[in-house]
């Protein structure tokens, strides 16, 4: 056997042992060895393989699975530019702590530093953006190479997992120089079947973030002062147990992973701006990293009350100001007798208020007390009406049960979500590590297939939701090539939902925007061309050529049910008001 075949099949069967269940394999020639055992791992049903033709697409791919499942992916790619490709993926899941395996294939020592082809300096490329790396010397077919690529594995493993500590997991990066023979054809023997699928037909759903299992520094704090918790990316449900415990109005964005519950307060940007808040407020608890306001950052940094932040996965512990001083990883609430009283006097009122603007929402339903006709035409005229963003985002939110998924682009659809989602116990997922419009499309679509293919053998398929995307035109365009599907692999349930008004117009809503236009001619153009950036292609066309259903929306009529469920891969273009 080729000594790259048989170093890929010891490193392979390693993560596999360790509980690697997806991997994703862009084609090339130096990566040959990783890429046919990967091929022969799913043919005996050892794991699933994703073959995609852009690396850029596939990372964010395996990020999109690692981020659903919260077992990492691993990512098999061949040398030169293509393993530059994978940087975005990489840098995102550094900063959201989402683990990751990356496999790039090098060539050995001999043709480094000689002018070969599609050869750079690989180690290193990702410098600060992974957790580890290792640099592997070519397999020579030597004894001990079995051991060091077993051994490597369990380190790679570690390492983008966090060893237990999930706050630490993130991208990892395996250089492996690999020389001529590049491959042998390879059966794997059914002992080896047997061993390693011992457990491989047990796919834990797991979940971002896992259990934690390394020492942890808990804050004990007395639940007896009106108090706010926050929660940002990453924050996870135990925030809103936190702001139950503690009697606290909860604060969560839409991708927190803790929007519901009885102390969720939906419009916190108003309540934040409210003296009456303020004067109250004695405590801040801020659980993973808001991105999606700017009332939370300004309410930390204003000072004047006790801040604690509890850590989450990802790079950084968010610190608008550097005004937080304490960091812990969880918060307990003592004195339980005050939580009923605080509950009362301090969530309650602040819950009505977050009814009352929930209720004030653009309104379908007609006035009771109208006439039969009236009320016939008024609901034809609501059918018949354009839709709105926050139509659009509420229709997308109320479509989603709890077995399905959305994941959210970093468009303005996002914020409007945030500003008007009622509470509900759904996954939603986002980039926003880095808030990329990169790689929005295929993190949709690995969250997808994770989702549908993570399901115990109990399960039945009825249990398999749809993964909604909701992004805008340009995230859309941005990653339009990871709709390029393999016909060989099972087909994503997703529904893509593009809220189409041709450009960036998130622009708009900046100073600078306002100021153009106020300005108006040259300016205002200047304007449209370097920041919206106007686009007109055609949704359905790229629809049709990558072989999706598509379905356009104009009216709010037409909304509900192009939402609510989906053949196969589908598209939905929803025409927006610039
Ligand atoms: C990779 C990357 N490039 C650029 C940006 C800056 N950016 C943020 S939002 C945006 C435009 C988004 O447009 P669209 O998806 O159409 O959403 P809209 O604002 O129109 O709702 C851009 C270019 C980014 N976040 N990520
Ligand atoms: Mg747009």
């Amino acid at each position: 056997m080729a000594p790259a075949t048989a170093y890929a099949v010891e490193l392979l069967g390693q993560l596999v042992r360790l509980g690697v269940r997806h991997l994703v394999v862009a084609p090339g020639s130096r990566s040959q060895a990783p890429a046919l055992v990967a091929a022969e791992f799913e043919r005996v049903g050892l794991v699933r393989l994703h073959v995609r033709i852009d690396e850029r697409s596939a990372a964010f791919l395996a990020l999109g699975l690692g981020l659903e499942s919260g077992v990492p992916a691993a990512i098999i790619t061949t040398s030169g530019s293509a393993v530059a490709n994978l940087h975005p993926a990489v840098l995102e899941a550094h900063h959201a702590g989402v683990p990751l395996l990356v496999l790039s294939a090098d060539r050995p020592a001999e043709l480094q530093g000689v002018g070969a082809n599609q050869t750079t300096t690989q180690p290193g490329l990702f410098a600060g953006a992974v957790r580890d790396e290792w640099d592997v010397p070519a397999p020579r077919g030597t004894a001990d190479e079995s051991a060091h690529a077993i051994a490597t594995a369990t380190a790679a493993w570690r390492a983008a997992t966090g060893d237990g500590d999930p706050r630490a997991a993130g991208p990892v990066h395996l250089n492996l120089a690999l020389a001529d023979p590049l491959s042998s054809p390879w059966t794997a023997p059914d002992a080896l079947v047997a061993e390693l699928g011992s457990d491989a037909d047990q796919p834990e759903p797991g979940g971002h973030p896992p259990v934690i299992t390394a020492p942890r520094e808990v804050a004990r704090v007395d639940a007896d002062r009106p108090t706010a918790v926050i929660a940002g990316s990453g924050a996870g449900p135990r925030a809103e147990q936190a702001a139950r415990d503690l009697g606290a109005v909860l604060f969560a964005e839409v991708a927190s992973g803790a929007h519901f519950g009885p102390n969720l307060v939906v419009p916190y940007r108003e309540v934040i701006r409210d003296p009456d808040f303020l004067e109250r407020l004695e405590r801040v608890v801020v659980f993973g990293r808001p991105t999606l306001s700017r009332e939370v950052p300004w309410l930390i940094e204003r000072g004047g009350v006790e801040l604690i932040g509890v850590r989450a996965p990802g790079v950084e512990d968010y610190n608008p100001g550097r005004a937080i001083g304490r960091f812990v990883d969880e918060v307990l609430a003592d004195g339980a007798d005050s939580v009923a009283d605080l509950t009362r006097d301090w969530v309650r009122p602040w819950v009505g208020v977050s009814r009352a603007f929930l209720e004030q929402g653009e309104d379908l339903a007609p006035d009771v007390a109208l006439a039969p006709g009236d009320k016939a035409r008024h609901e034809l005229e609501a059918v018949r009406r354009p839709v709105t963003r926050r139509t659009l985002v509420e229709a997308v939110w109320r479509a989603t049960w709890p077995h399905d998924r959305l994941v959210l682009g970093a468009s303005r659809l996002i914020r409007e979500l945030d500003r008007s989602a009622s509470g509900k116990a759904v996954r939603v997922h986002a980039n926003r590590g880095l808030a990329g419009i990169d790689g929005t499309v295929s993190t949709g679509i690995g969250v997808a297939l994770a989702q549908q293919q993570g399901l115990r053998a109990t399960e039945t398929a009825s249990a398999v939701g749809v993964t909604r995307v909701l992004l805008g035109d340009l995230a859309f365009l941005h990653d339009v090539g990871g709709l390029a599907l393999p016909e060989a692999e099972d087909a994503p349930r997703i529904i893509v939902v593009v809220g189409n008004d041709e450009g960036g117009t998130i622009f708009d809503l900046l100073e600078a925007g306002e100021a153009a236009r106020g300005v108006g001619g040259a300016a205002t153009a200047a304007f449209a061309r370097v920041m919206r950036t106007p686009q007109s292609t055609s949704v359905e066309q790229l629809a049709r050529a990558y072989g999706w259903e598509y379905r356009r929306v104009e009216t709010r009529g037409e909304l509900d049910p192009a939402l609510s469920g989906c053949a196969g891969p589908t598209i939905v273009e929803v025409a927006l008001a610039r």
